[in-house]
């Protein structure tokens, strides 16, 4: 099958298709058994950072449920840790990365130099994965967005109330902004060596750019989001930017001149295809949680999201954000099953 052919990018490019193609953000993870083994052996970075172990569990998912896209098995968390920061996974308690990134002199000792040599088991793993993907399945490539990676960096860890950016924002926007100048560059560098590796399409994870007061959005995240786009379109595939904040977010990217936008699961899918489906194709939108309930309910749920595009082409199916790590892997199959047998239906 050659690149055009897949049902992931017609889908994106709003071409003729005979289904719904679907994925699930972070479908490789500690909800799969054979994810769990590799795991009991290998600590998450190493993982991340073997490009043999990054294959295995990048293709976990795709042999077990033939998803119609893979991703690059790796973190967000990687390009803080090439730019200085040292980078901790703690068992439970989610990653860490120190020192904080708080005043003039922290973010001065950033150093964007060298960074694709500092990644290069990214684009060595990159290049290992669509060896084994054989061409049947594309393979997107991804990073944080500039504003997502500040909170981590800035903060340190996860955090409920992002007190230390937000401080930051308000009593001294120009340091912010040379943190965020700064990462855009590394995200733009870092996302063009994926593609020169191989990566057939881009997911930007702007996880945390809801957090923003909607007037304060485009300022501190949405145009560096779009500065990437633009740094990228030197390639043709398509950018896909996940934002999670509802529909005054997707509102705000329509002039960002990505292929796709990602919807979140607090944000009505037929709002969104209103809004912003002119401007581009959808991904999402399931709540992740349903896939904790009865069979019944996830077969409606299905139902209500392929409803809203019918047999128009332009919709990527997917959850409205990460699956969790205690779901139910049977509820999985059960919804790649629907969703296949469901769309192929509604699309014949
Ligand atoms: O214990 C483990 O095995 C580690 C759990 C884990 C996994 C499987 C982490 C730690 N990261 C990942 C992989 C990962 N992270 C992928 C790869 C593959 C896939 O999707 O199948 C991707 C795309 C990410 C992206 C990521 N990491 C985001 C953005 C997406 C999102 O879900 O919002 C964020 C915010 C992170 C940071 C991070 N890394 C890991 C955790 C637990 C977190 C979240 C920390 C928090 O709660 O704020």
């Amino acid at each position: 099958m050659s690149g055009q052919d897949y049902l992931y990018i017609n889908a994106i490019r709003k071409k003729k298709i005979e289904r719904t193609p679907i994925w699930i953000m972070r479908q490789a993870g500690r909800y799969l058994p054979e994810y769990q083994a590799v795991r009991d052996k290998y600590d998450f970075i190493t993982v991340c950072k073997t490009p043999e172990l990054a294959t295995e569990v990048t293709l976990q998912p795709i042999r077990r449920f033939g998803f119609d896209a893979a991703i690059l098995f790796s973190d967000i968390l990687v390009i803080p840790e090439a730019l200085g920061q040292k980078l901790e996974f703690m068992e439970n308690h989610g990653p860490k990365l120190s020192p904080q990134i708080l005043n003039e002199k922290d973010v001065n000792r950033l150093s964007i130099e060298g960074l694709e040599e500092k990644l290069s088991y990214v684009a060595d793993a990159v290049r290992l994965i669509r060896s084994g993907l054989d061409n049947r399945t594309p393979l997107i490539g991804f990073s944080g967005s500039p504003f997502t990676l500040a909170t981590y960096m800035i903060e340190g860890k996860p955090t409920r109330n992002f007190k230390h950016i937000k401080t930051m924002m308000y009593k001294e926007p120009q340091r912010l902004i040379r943190l965020l100048q700064l990462l855009t560059e590394a995200v733009s560098r870092y996302l063009l060596m994926q593609i020169n590796a191989g990566a057939q399409a881009i997911q930007i994870f702007d996880t945390w750019g809801g957090i923003l007061p909607p007037h304060l959005y485009n300022q501190y995240s949405g145009r560096f989001m779009k500065q990437i786009v633009e740094r990228l379109k030197i390639s043709s595939v398509p950018i896909t930017l996940f934002s999670k904040g509802g529909i005054e977010l997707l509102w705000q990217l329509k002039d960002s001149n990505a292929d796709m936008l990602g919807v979140d699961w607090m944000t009505d899918l037929a709002d969104a295809r209103q809004t912003v489906g002119g401007f581009a194709a959808l991904q999402g939108n399931l709540d992740p949680t349903v896939l904790y309930g009865s069979k019944e309910i996830i077969k409606k749920e299905v139902e209500n999201i392929l409803q809203v595009f019918g047999r128009q082409s332009g919709h990527v199916f997917n959850l409205g954000h990460g699956i969790l790590p205690d779901i139910p892997v049977d509820n999985v199959q059960f919804l790649v099953d629907t969703v296949r047998e469901m769309s192929t239906k509604i699309h014949s």
